[in-house]
């Protein structure tokens, strides 16, 4: 999609500091960090939220978990622990209409989340 901020770090047409890339999937490091770590693992597929995966995608997010954990254990934060999360819709949070899930590590994180 032409104006979306993620396609264009797929595309390379911006700079981002990528962690991971394969054919379907690209992570890097989120621009205004909210911990020591924060990592955004995105499908390259442009998906707007989580609303509009269907059955069809279900290799996909499932290689997206599997990247997550991957990128945990490579950055060493899977023994302490590490958050996962996706906002999904403006009540969400979500600021960037393509699905992205966020990998925050390096502290520790409270719940309920604000
Ligand atoms: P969300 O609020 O869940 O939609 O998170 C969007 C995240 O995307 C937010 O933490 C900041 C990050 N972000 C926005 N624009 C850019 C960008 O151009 N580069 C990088 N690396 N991250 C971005």
């Amino acid at each position: 999609m032409s104006d979306c901020i993620f396609c264009k770090i797929i595309n390379k047409e911006i700079p981002s500091q990528i962690v991971y890339e394969d054919d379907e999937i690209i992570a890097f490091k989120d621009v205004n960090p909210q911990s020591p770590v924060h990592i955004l693992v995105i499908p390259k597929e442009h998906i707007e939220s989580l609303n509009d995966i269907n059955s069809n995608h279900s290799d996909l997010i499932g290689n997206i978990f599997i990247t997550i954990k991957n990128i945990a254990e490579e950055l060493g934060i899977d023994e302490e622990g590490y958050r996962v999360v996706n906002n999904c819709g403006e009540f969400g949070g979500q600021t960037v209409s393509h699905i992205h899930f966020h990998i925050l590590g390096g502290r520790k994180f409270s719940w309920p989340p604000g």
